[in-house]
This record gives C-alpha cells, sequence and structure tokens, in this order.
C-alpha cells in the first residue's frame, strides 16, 4: 500500500503466569504510561492499541510435574497466538506487550504461521540475559519463561509446541540470541547440542556490538520477516532495574541503542515482544522509558543522522 503510513498493533498480555517473580502482569500499562504510542506515532507510524487481552489470573502454585501454570500458560498462549495472527493478516506490524516471556510462544508461533503461508523467510533476534532454553527435564525452577524458545523448536507439551499449526514452529537455524549471560548448565549443553546461535556477552566484548549485530544480521532479503523478542533484562540492570531477574554485565546504553539502530537500518523489522518489565521493581517507570526509548530507535529514530554521514 505505497503511501500509506505503516501501522502498528499493540497488544497488551499483562500476565506474570510465567515468571519466577510476580509484577509484569503490569508491564503493558507501564509501557503506555511511559508513552509508547505517542513515540511510535512520532515515528510516523499510525497506532492501534487493542488493548489488554482478557485471561487467567496467576494462582500462584508451585510447579507441578515440572511446569508451574502450565493451565494457565496454555491459555495465555493461545489468546496471544491469535491476536498475533489477526493483527499480521490485517497487515499490522504487531507489538505484544508482556507480560512474561513465556508468552515469547504464542507471539512467535503466530509469526511462524503467517510466514509459512506467505513464503517468506523468518528471522528471529533473542534479546535477552537468558537463553530461555530450559525444557521441563532441565529447568531448575519450573517456570515456563525459561523454556520459551525450546517449545518453539518443538521440546515443550504439545499444546505450547504445536501452537503455530505445525511442530516444531521454528527451526533452531532461524534463531539469533544476543546479550546472553545466564543459562543453566544443562542448558547450556541443550543449546550446544541443538546449534541456537548464540552472541553472548563474551562475545559482545570481544568484537563490539558493530560486528555482533553485522553477523546476526547476515543473509537477511527483502524476503526476511524480522521478529525481535526484546526481554528488557538484556539491558545491563544499572539502566533497567525493572525487570524480575536483573543479571549483572548486560549492554550499555549506546550498545542497546547501536543493536536497535542496526536493526531499523534493514527495514525488515516485521513485529515485535516487549516482554519482562516488571514495573513493581522499577524505580519511576525509568525502565519502561528506556524500553520505549529503545522501541523509538528500533523504528528508526536515528536513522537519517547515520544516513547522512557518507
Ligand atoms: N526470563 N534460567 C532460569 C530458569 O528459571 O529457567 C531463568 C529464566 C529467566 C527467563 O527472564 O525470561
Ligand atoms: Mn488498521
Ligand atoms: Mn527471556
Ligand atoms: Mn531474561
Amino acid at each position: 500500500r505505497p503511501g500509506e503510513k505503516k501501522s502498528v498493533a499493540l497488544i497488551g498480555a499483562p500476565t506474570d503466569a510465567g515468571a519466577a517473580d510476580r509484577g509484569s502482569s503490569m508491564g503493558p500499562e507501564a509501557l503506555r504510561v511511559a508513552g509508547l504510542r505517542e513515540a511510535l506515532a512520532a515515528r510516523g507510524l499510525q497506532v492501534h492499541d487493542r488493548g489488554n487481552l482478557n485471561g487467567p489470573g496467576n494462582p500462584w502454585q508451585l510447579p507441578v510435574e515440572g511446569y508451574r501454570h502450565l493451565t494457565e500458560v496454555i491459555e495465555w498462549n493461545r489468546l496471544v497466538h491469535d491476536a498475533m495472527y489477526a493483527a499480521l493478516r490485517e497487515g499490522h506490524l504487531p507489538i505484544l506487550l508482556g507480560g512474561d516471556h513465556c508468552l515469547a510462544i504464542g507471539s512467535i508461533s503466530a509469526v511462524a504461521r503467517h510466514c509459512r503461508e506467505r513464503g517468506k523467510k523468518l528471522r528471529v533476534f533473542w534479546l535477552d540475559a537468558h537463553a530461555d532454553f530450559n525444557t521441563r527435564e532441565l529447568s531448575p525452577s519450573g517456570n515456563i519463561h525459561g523454556m520459551p524458545v525450546a517449545c518453539l523448536c518443538g521440546f515443550g507439551p504439545a499444546q505450547l509446541s504445536e501452537l503455530s499449526g505445525q511442530k516444531p514452529a521454528i527451526e533452531p537455524s532461524v534463531i539469533r540470541q544476543i546479550g546472553i549471560r545466564s543459562v543453566d548448565p544443562p542448558e547450556k549443553r541443550f543449546v550446544h547440542e541443538q546449534g541456537l546461535e548464540v552472541f553472548d556477552m563474551r562475545y559482545i566484548d570481544e568484537v563490539g556490538m558493530r560486528q555482533t549485530m553485522e553477523q546476526a544480521l547476515l543473509g537477511l532479503d527483502e524476503d526476511t520477516h524480522l521478529h525481535v523478542s526484546f526481554d528488557v533484562d538484556f539491558l545491563d540492570p544499572e539502566i533497567a532495574p525493572g525487570v524480575g531477574t536483573t543479571i549483572p554485565g548486560g549492554p550499555s546504553y549506546r550498545e542497546a541503542q547501536l543493536c536497535m539502530e542496526m536493526i531499523a537500518d534493514t527495514g525488515r523489522l516485521s513485529s515485535l515482544d516487549v516482554m519482562e518489565l516488571n514495573p513493581a521493581l522499577d524505580v519511576r517507570n525509568k525502565t519502561a522509558l528506556l524500553a520505549v526509548d529503545l522501541i523509538e530507535s528500533l523504528f528508526g529514530k536515528s536513522t537519517l543522522m547515520r544516513r547522512a554521514v557518507p
């Protein structure tokens, strides 16, 4: 639709049923209060805020057979899948406002289904301190927010790993994990076994964010749908305290900006998750404000300045 404004759909998913801590259920509203809609509109996007999905509450129970709150997590992921899929079909760029990271199962299952139908290639950027590649057998916690990547790759309960209508929803080869610095030992072995491409903090320290992103973006073309799953704990906790599982040694403000800017430059961003923001642990909503700032860069806030350089 040439000449028409690009449109984004905001989909709030206020749950923390997959997490270790309560509070990420307040993430969608904190992002709205931080001015997400206005920031996107200022980027020239048409913004449709679809409001929040309405799923089950958090029963706050112990894991059962290796999974905590599996029933609730399945229900939420069904809702997320359906909402993300509908938004993609309507031609919007959907932005999922989490909620904990278990919801990326529904989100990326919808994206995978959409790409299959359109004959598009898929690339998933997983920006996170964690690999989120646990299974019931490997997980130290039973918390499903530590398992979405494994579920998407076919290792998880059927109701989660078959959401896209095909198992696995995605191949490990489409994933690029960036910023990783906390992986449980059995999980680490499984990451290697499945051949995930991981640009961990050690790698970013050694080669820098620029070369890391160049490598992660290799092979993207006009036919590629790029999905970014942004777990806010990707960022260094000094700048982003409002998350449940803070891990020191994450990307700095400038490194995170560069990461977002280089994604924006490709023009391939087609769907986004903003996950794990926990306002109960934040300081004057500063992590939400930072997330909005980075999302602006993801949508090209700095591109004009960069292009002006010969
Ligand atoms: N997140 N690896 C730990 C676990 O319990 O499986 C932590 C997972 C954190 C997940 O932040 O999305
Ligand atoms: Mn519309
Ligand atoms: Mn995560
Ligand atoms: Mn994480």
